[in-house]
């Protein structure tokens, strides 16, 4: 009895670090989507290679804009979120100008170290954000969806990243992804926001939109298989760094992609802190279009529907 006890805890253990190859389980393997039949995997591939709605919109699988930071003061909230979280105190900050790439100076390492999934405990305390720092982001989304001649629903709990100079945790190569790989529905866009001047290592690498569709063609649209081509194929990893660039941004500037381009979060060798927001929005008429259903890959598989992932509401005309 002790003998199968073991037997079923040491298969388990080791399923859950290794893969059939023995190699270790490492970004984003295991984690990606996965269907319920074929024919739900022949629907998902139909909305996959559906047209792109940025190039039927921009003509471009890339926008970029900028918002005025008077009107909508991200800075400011997010100083005084960081002071109200007690992750930082007002004259700490002041001491550095009040400049937020100097935040990493005002931290213990240990806030810093990344999990599993990319994040560190700052990050994450963003989910839960105070009133006024949401009143920004409402502020922000209906910008932008004045850019759109419908009204859209945006991302109910927006994703806050803080990336500090040379954090511990970040034991992978760079996990390069699509979100639709994660189970978001192929017909939303990624909106990304830097709040610090961002470049090389500390900012978001991208590629993209043909070529991002050709390393997928090529993993044979096998998103697992993909996900460890991108940790363990050396061919690819070279491949995908020389296709895709760092985004050079600063605080004002927004862009909005294709949500099948591939990007990733970097190892931030710059002495700065990046702090960005992602948010995905839908328009109306792209909630119309599933042919299967959407959910996240996470514990929660939550719907990727207004009033669940997306606002119960929508903003817009
Ligand atoms: O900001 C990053 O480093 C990654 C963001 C991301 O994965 C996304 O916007 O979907
Ligand atoms: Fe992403």
């Amino acid at each position: 009895m002790q003998k199968e006890f073991h037997f079923h805890w040491l298969t388990k253990f080791k399923s859950m670090s290794l893969d059939q190859d023995n190699c270790k389980v490492r970004g984003h393997m295991g984690k990606t989507v996965s269907f319920d039949s074929t024919g739900d995997r022949e629907l998902f591939m139909k909305d996959f290679l559906s047209p792109s709605g940025i190039e039927n919109s921009f003509k471009t699988w890339k926008v970029s804009g900028k918002y005025n930071t008077k009107d909508i003061n991200f800075k400011k909230h997010l100083i005084n979120e960081l002071i109200k979280k007690e992750i930082v105190d007002k004259e700490q900050l002041i001491n550095y100008k009040n400049n937020l790439e100097n935040l990493h100076l005002c931290l213990h390492d240990s806030k810093k170290n990344l999990d599993d999934t990319e994040q560190n405990e700052i990050s994450i305390s963003f989910y839960d954000i105070s009133l006024e720092l949401k009143n920004e982001y409402i502020k922000f989304i209906t910008n932008i969806a004045s850019l759109f001649s419908e009204p859209i629903y945006y991302q109910e709990v927006p994703t806050f990243r803080f990336h500090f100079p040379n954090q511990k945790g970040y034991d992978w190569e760079d996990r390069y992804h699509t979100d639709v790989m994660l189970g978001h529905p192929p017909y939303e866009f990624n909106v990304w926001i830097p709040f610090t001047n961002v470049y090389d290592s500390n900012s978001m690498r991208i590629t993209p939109l043909n070529y991002s569709l050709n390393f997928i063609k090529d993993s044979n649209y096998d998103f697992e298989l993909f996900a460890k081509n991108v940790q363990y194929k050396e061919g690819v990893i070279k491949d995908l760094k020389e296709k895709s660039d760092s985004l050079n941004m600063s605080y004002g500037d927004f862009i909005i992609f294709d949500p099948r381009c591939l990007h990733c979060t970097q190892h931030n060798k710059t002495d700065i802190t990046r702090i960005s927001l992602d948010v995905r929005i839908i328009t109306e008429s792209n909630l119309l279009k599933y042919s299967r259903e959407y959910r996240t890959t996470g514990r929660k598989k939550m719907l990727f529907l207004p009033g669940h992932y997306f606002s119960q509401e929508p903003i817009g005309l």
